[in-house]
């Protein structure tokens, strides 16, 4: 690890110059992105005290309506966002549908989807939260984006990131050249590159699942949890578990220790919880981009072609070798 100091914005800037042709704009939609991150974290870290300075719903003492932390996330980004010139749409988990650029703004060539702050039921409790970002070049020719746009499959991303608000508050990113982890060092207000070209091992021995769904999971899902819980010391079993609820962080766990985060489909919700486009999207792409893999049991989740905005999809991410062992449980290849 160097000792030199590396802003997140001197290392986008240094990324782009490596292509030849670049403009500078793909920096600038990043470089927004960080400013509206430091505005989620500044009211992130002060959620404790909501009920001192004002209850949510309720005006505060400067007269504005306090709002829920999500529907904050969700304004800071689009706001920040909406007067680049850089990006022609943007579609959110928190809106059913795609955000478009004010008329009297710029549209640029990229799209920007974005769950603004995932796992928030978490916040009450001080428990890390994240916020997960994908951007796409668009495939609409000029204009206002649209909905195309917005619905490309993973493998068409360009970029992707997470920002999870922990013990320390640290911005994940790749643009497709490695997964480079950044911490924010609240003094200064800047993201410091503290997690240079991040690999997954390729085995670990955690794995991460609520498992109050055991008695909905179909039969590969059952037993490839109970071989995890094992012992075998000649394959590092039975592996811990560990289940945050807040997926940014499990994966963020997941990418530095390696192991297996999954959340099937069950017989209540056949496809899971998690969104395709905001979710397992962007964590997919970091996760392979970090030597691991995600699949939705049948495919690679970046190979899966969208049909809706908020689509939900299984997600099992994770160690390479991890992955591919779940994989054949669900496929039921192996009999155990
Ligand atoms: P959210 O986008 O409404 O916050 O929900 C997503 C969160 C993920 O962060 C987490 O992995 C999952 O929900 C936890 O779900 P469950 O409580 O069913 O285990
Ligand atoms: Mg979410």
């Amino acid at each position: 690890m160097s000792n030199k100091v590396i802003t997140i914005e001197r290392h986008i800037i240094d990324g782009e110059r490596q292509h030849p042709g670049a403009t500078g704009n793909f920096s600038a939609v990043l470089r927004d992105l960080t400013l509206a991150i430091k505005v989620i974290w500044r009211e992130v870290s002060k959620a404790g005290l909501v009920n001192i300075l004002g209850v949510v719903g309720k005006e505060n003492i400067h007269g504005d309506v306090v709002k829920k932390l999500d529907v904050f996330a969700d304004e800071a980004i689009y706001k920040a966002m909406d007067h680049g010139g850089h990006l022609c749409v943007m579609a959110s988990e928190e809106n059913e549908d795609v955000l478009h650029i004010p008329d009297d703004y710029p549209k640029g060539k990229y799209v920007l989807l974005f769950d603004p702050l995932d796992g928030s039921s978490n916040i009450d409790a001080n428990v890390s939260i994240g916020t997960i970002f994908s951007i796409y070049r668009r495939v609409s020719n000029s204009g206002k984006g649209t909905l195309a746009d917005c619905t490309q499959p993973g493998y068409k991303q360009i970029a992707a990131g997470y920002v999870v608000y922990g013990s320390s508050t640290m911005m994940v990113y790749t643009t497709g050249d490695g997964v480079h982890g950044f911490t924010l060092d609240p003094s200064i207000g800047e993201f410091l590159l503290s997690h240079e070209n991040i690999r997954v091992p390729k085995r670990g021995r955690i794995y991460s699942v609520n498992e109050g769904n055991y008695r909905y999971w179909d039969e590969g899902v059952k037993k490839y949890i109970k071989y995890l819980q094992e012992e075998d010391k000649g394959t590092s079993r039975p592996y811990s578990a560990r289940y945050i609820g807040s997926m940014v962080a499990d994966i963020h766990r997941t990418l530095l220790y390696g192991g297996i985060f999954l959340y099937p489909g069950d017989t209540r919700y056949p496809k899971g919880k998690l969104r395709l486009m905001y979710e397992a999207n962007p964590l997919a792409f970091i996760m392979e981009q970090a030597g691991g893999a995600a699949s939705n049991g049948d495919q690679r989740i970046l190979d899966v072609i969208p049909s809706t905005l908020h689509q939900k999809t299984p997600l099992f991410i994770g160690s390479e070798e991890d992955v591919a062992l779940c994989k054949e449980f669900l496929q039921a290849r192996t009999a155990r």
